[in-house]
């Protein structure tokens, strides 16, 4: 008998989950975005020509994808439905003709309007598995996941997915200041090689960030109740 392995292995060091929460480091449970109606987009750093785009999308074409989505506290929330463009497509179709990146070009930043950043090696950000998403479920993207426009970088760490992305800055160098200590910031955040920080290993970051789910969970889920009574 043949069978069939419908549910692969997770990676090193995750445990699923049924929901997928709202999620980051503390400070960012009360940062919002400003603005949600346009996929707008800011090139800069080094290239020829700094601009801004009105529409990310603009013109290219759009794709669905599933794909398992990992944060590197240890949860896996898996078969999430994105429906975006290709970070590729928009990267040689858009950002290559119009931005033109300088020669050295090889790592991207990514900004969000809450004030959280990440990077990525170009190598990895040009995987065709890295989306600029703008739905998720066959629904538009809400506030929890990062309307109007995220990242999303399955096979890194979540917090390489920056949600309500606004800026990137191409760069020669992979120096910037992420959003947490630098320890807690892989270059590359891989999570099949279970890269969750620099320095301190894998295996041993998980057992210290596992216990820090609950609380980060409630603690974006108050901060989002909080804004939507507000708004009202
Ligand atoms: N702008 C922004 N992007 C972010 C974060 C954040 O707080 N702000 N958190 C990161 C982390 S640590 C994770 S695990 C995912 C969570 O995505 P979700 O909130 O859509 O579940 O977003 C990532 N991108
Ligand atoms: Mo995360």
């Amino acid at each position: 008998m043949v069978s069939v392995d419908e549910n692969p292995p997770l990676p090193p060091g995750q445990r699923e989950r049924p929901d997928f929460p709202r999620f980051g480091l503390w400070p960012f449970a009360n940062r919002f975005p400003e603005q949600v109606e346009r996929r707008e987009i800011r090139i800069h750093g080094e290239v020829e020509e700094e601009l801004t785009l009105a529409d990310a999308f603009d013109g290219l074409p759009r794709v669905e994808q599933v794909s398992d989505f990992h944060c590197v506290t240890t949860w896996t929330r898996r078969s999430l439905r994105w429906s975006g463009v290709r970070f590729v497509d928009f990267y040689e179709q858009v950002v290559v003709p119009r931005a033109r990146p300088l020669s050295g070009a090889s790592f991207l930043v990514f900004r969000a309007q809450d004030g959280a950043r990440s990077g990525l090696p170009l190598v990895d950000a040009i995987s065709p598995d890295v989306l600029l998403a703008d739905r998720l479920g066959g629904e538009a993207l809400g506030v929890e996941h990062g309307v109007p426009l995220r990242l999303v970088a399955p096979a890194h760490y979540g917090y390489k997915s920056v949600k309500y992305l606004s800026r990137i800055e191409v760069r020669s160098d992979a120096d910037y200041r992420p959003s947490a200590f630098r320890f807690m910031d892989h270059p590359r955040a891989r999570v099949d090689l279970e890269e969750r920080g620099r320095w301190i290993p894998g295996r041993i970051l998980r057992h210290l960030y596992r216990p820090l789910v609950k609380g980060t969970i409630a603690r974006f889920d108050r901060a989002m109740e909080e804004a939507r009574r507000r708004d009202r």
